[in-house]
């Protein structure tokens, strides 16, 4: 069975989605980040980049386990290995996989970079010119998305892990767009009519804690920020 390490947060939920949609049994960890279980020897062991996802699949290439981290990463390698989710043609695929680097370089970081700035860094470090420059970002990209969308029903001509890699993070995003975003928004509701995405998308939210932004910033402090962006974080190892 696989084994999934993850938390209630978009990049655990795209590889949520993906193992609902093959109805593959797993069995999910819980890797609270802001507990520090990201930096714990153990998870290291499985992720050196102390990030959440991470799998372990003991039925790997050769029959031999695999450990792998990076969610999109992941997302191509449970596509090929049972062939599904990822198209056939070579063009196609080529556009799944420019739509995953996407996501992995522009799509997440840039909300992660604005979600820093504007909600879990001190006051003090709050500055408005970071979080305008990753507002304005975030709202570009979602631009970029929505114009793709125009006349097409997915991500590529069929539904593939480029629509599952990019929906948590558009999904969270859309609150912030500046524009109506129709097109966008009309494939976030198509995507969440699949009872698996739903299911993926509800992974561990009985974790959610209340000091993140999905919890209402309640008690979010100095311990948390030691974890995430302090000493904890960036000792030497
Ligand atoms: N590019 C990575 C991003 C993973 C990531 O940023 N995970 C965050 C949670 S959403 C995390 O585990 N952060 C803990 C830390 O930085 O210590 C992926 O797609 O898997």
């Amino acid at each position: 069975m696989i084994e999934l390490y993850a938390g209630p947060t978009p990049n655990g939920w795209k590889v949520a989605i993906l193992l609902e949609e093959l109805a593959l049994p797993y069995r999910a960890h819980h890797i609270d980040i802001l507990r520090g279980d990201q930096l714990t020897p153990e998870f290291l062991a499985i992720n050196p980049n102390n990030k959440q996802p991470a799998i372990i699949d003991p039925d790997g290439p050769g029959g031999e386990p695999i450990t792998l981290w990076e969610s999109c990463a992941i997302l191509v390698y449970l596509a090929e290995k049972y062939q599904r989710f990822i198209p056939a043609s070579a063009a196609q695929r080529a556009h799944v996989m420019k739509w995953l680097f996407f996501q992995a370089s522009a799509q997440g970081p840039m909300a992660g970079q604005y979600a820093h700035f504007a909600f879990y860094a001190a006051q003090e470090h709050r500055y408005a010119y970071a979080i305008d420059r990753y507002a304005s970002e975030m709202n570009r990209q979602m631009g970029v998305l929505d114009r793709h969308l125009e006349g097409r029903k997915y991500m590529v001509d069929e539904y593939s892990i480029a629509d599952m890699a990019l929906l948590p993070y558009g999904v969270t995003s859309l609150a912030r767009s500046k524009a109506p975003r129709p097109h966008l928004k009309a494939w976030t509701q198509r995507l969440l009519e699949r009872p698996a995405v739903r299911k993926g998308l509800a992974l561990m939210k009985d974790e959610v804690r209340k000091e993140t932004i999905a919890g209402g910033m309640e008690g979010f402090g100095e311990q948390h920020r030691n974890v995430l962006f302090g000493d904890a974080q960036f000792q030497e190892r």
